[in-house]
């Protein structure tokens, strides 16, 4: 797969957790000002944070990761067809190939390069900051 396409399939992964993450979230009506989306990512932090000990290790990350596959995988067949994720259509077919279809270890390969390239200092933990540069990253792209 071209590095380009790769990058673009991470980028709408990563983007789709948040968005479900986001989405199962309960925000509070006094939450809903210019500083929501401050909220939020640290509420998403913490959420993927299991232990509460201030950083996302691997485990943590692929374990909520999975838990975004289970949700988007209505039919529960343990393969995520198109019309189950949010991707574009080119994106996913160069993902899921020719059986087209990402399944669990597609998911999870793509779920670990997200996490290294989110990891700029290399030691294997997402702290608060390079979770929110994530974010932005997703967001801005
Ligand atoms: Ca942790
Ligand atoms: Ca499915
Ligand atoms: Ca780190």
């Amino acid at each position: 797969m071209a590095a380009k396409v790769r990058m673009a399939f991470i980028l709408t992964v990563a983007l789709t957790a948040i968005v479900i993450l986001a989405a199962l979230t309960p925000m509070t009506a006094a939450a809903a000002t210019a500083s929501v989306e401050n909220a939020r990512d640290a509420r998403i932090f913490e959420l993927l944070d299991d232990d509460q000990n201030g950083s996302v290790s691997m485990m943590e990350f692929k374990n909520n990761q999975m838990l975004v596959f289970y949700i988007l995988d209505r039919n529960k067949d343990l393969a995520l067809t198109a019309d189950e994720t949010f991707l574009p259509a080119d994106v996913f077919a160069s993902i899921a190939g020719a059986d087209g279809k990402i399944d669990t270890l597609e998911f999870l390969e793509i779920v670990d390069s997200a996490f290294k390239q989110a990891d700029t200092n290399h030691d294997e933990l997402l702290d608060r900051q390079e979770f929110i540069a994530l974010l932005h990253r997703v967001r801005n792209r």
